[in-house]
């Protein structure tokens, strides 16, 4: 089964999307998400001019040894980049699978560990009512996770508290944005809006909150121990994701859990946390991590450390990411929570998908492959604008970490 074209796809339904098809002598075709936010085009430019040249005639069954081929073959190993775009190949490539066999991708990769998969959705405010607002109306549509976000006083555009309702954009057309961070007035800011969430709402629901790798590793074991009665699912990314002995410093001080990951492009990248048992959650994705061959090998390491999956999935990740990761959760035993942002209405009429939402959780539905497409026509009347995420200064001005 060769593969005989491919063509990248660069679309701005809302927001930016690369995506990669691939089509086969057969008549079938396999997607991929390529999307690496603020950095769209290197990777488009990494496909067109570097991959696919290297995908005309080989056979599109052959998906372990097309990664290790790209992988190994390129010498230059590993970054956001290069994960990103054999990771679209790799997507693309069990999506393909999957339509050969008629069979959803779920069932190439063991088939149901779980009935469906539990997300998380995103409420955010600029002020205490507003967050628990929207708080209450992510319970209402039946989230049994949300994540809770509140704009600082006194801080200019706090990071993650987004554009839109149900919905959230981190991206900004034209020049980055910038915003600003002290840490003294969120570390006082924050304990006491998940005392009133708890409050309003009860122990049940799963609370969790994200850092955006703001804080030191004192600092975050701190916020860690001032929130752990309000038992949070998780804090994401306290500190900057690359010194993962960093994370020894965090969990020394906090018994409130800890996930990190989304900015991960390789197992490399957690060989400590994991097996030291530094964190709970790996939040890796199928697009930046090389594709659901490397993620699997990522979540099957993880699980022998008690270490769960709870995958990135902003609105940054395309409709064919959400669906493959959708795959990847309900097969892989040590899931643990997916992320999921409703993407906008353009967004979804360029990407017809069979995934589904009920109460709180996620289907990837039994079309085969994937069970996402993409309408070539509707994304040809987006054509790419450049955006960026926002760079966050100090009050003194200091370029802050991300
Ligand atoms: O592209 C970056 C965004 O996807 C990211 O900042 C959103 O932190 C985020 C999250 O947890 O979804
Ligand atoms: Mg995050």
């Amino acid at each position: 089964m060769k593969i005989v074209d491919a063509r990248v796809i660069v679309c701005s339904p809302g927001r930016n999307f690369v995506t990669l098809k691939l089509m086969t002598e057969d008549g079938l075709h396999g997607l991929g998400d390529a999307t690496l936010n603020g950095r769209e085009l290197a990777v488009a430019s990494y496909l067109s001019d570097h991959v696919v040249p290297l995908l005309i005639g080989r056979d599109a069954r052959r998906i372990e040894d097309t990664w290790q081929y790209l992988y190994k073959g390129a010498y230059w190993r590993r970054g956001p980049v290069t994960m990103t775009a054999i990771g679209a190949v790799d997507t693309a490539l069990w999506d393909i699978a999957g339509k050969a066999m008629n069979v959803p991708v779920y069932r190439l990769l063991g088939g149901r560990s779980r009935e469906a998969v539990m997300v998380y959705g995103h409420a955010n405010g600029a002020d205490l009512e507003s967050t628990l607002s929207a708080v209450e109306k992510f319970r209402a549509a039946g989230y049994h996770a949300i994540r809770v976000q509140c704009a600082v006083p006194g801080l200019e555009g706090t990071y993650g508290i987004g554009r839109g309702d149900m919905f959230y954009e981190p991206a900004t057309r034209g020049a980055p944005p910038q915003s600003t961070w002290s840490t003294e007035r969120y570390l006082t800011f924050i304990p006491p809006v998940f005392e009133r969430v708890r409050r309003e709402f009860g122990p049940e629901l799963h609370l969790l909150h994200d850092v955006h790798h703001r804080l030191t590793p004192i600092e975050a074991g701190r916020l860690g121990r001032l929130l752990e009665p309000y038992h949070l699912f998780w804090m994401e990314d306290a500190v900057a994701a690359e010194l993962q002995e960093s994370f020894r410093i965090v969990r020394r001080h906090t018994t409130t859990p800890l996930a990190v990951g989304e900015v991960f492009n390789s197992i490399y990248d957690c060989t400590t946390l994991i097996q030291e048992q530094l964190i709970d959650y790996m939040r890796a994705t199928v697009v930046h991590a090389g594709g659901l061959t490397a993620l699997r090998k990522i979540a099957n390491f993880a699980e022998v450390y008690h270490v769960r999956t709870g995958c990135h999935g902003a609105t940054d990740l395309s409709p064919v990411c959400m669906a493959a990761a959708l795959h990847f959760d309900l097969s892989v035993h040590n899931f643990g929570l997916q992320e999921y942002m409703r993407h906008t209405p353009e967004t979804d009429a360029v990407f017809p998908h069979a995934y589904s939402f009920e109460g709180g959780l996620m289907d990837p539905g039994e079309a085969p492959g994937l069970g996402v497409d993409i309408d070539e026509a509707a994304a040809g009347r987006h054509p790419y604008e450049r955006a960026y995420l926002p760079v966050a200064r100090k009050l003194d001005g200091t370029v802050h970490s991300w």
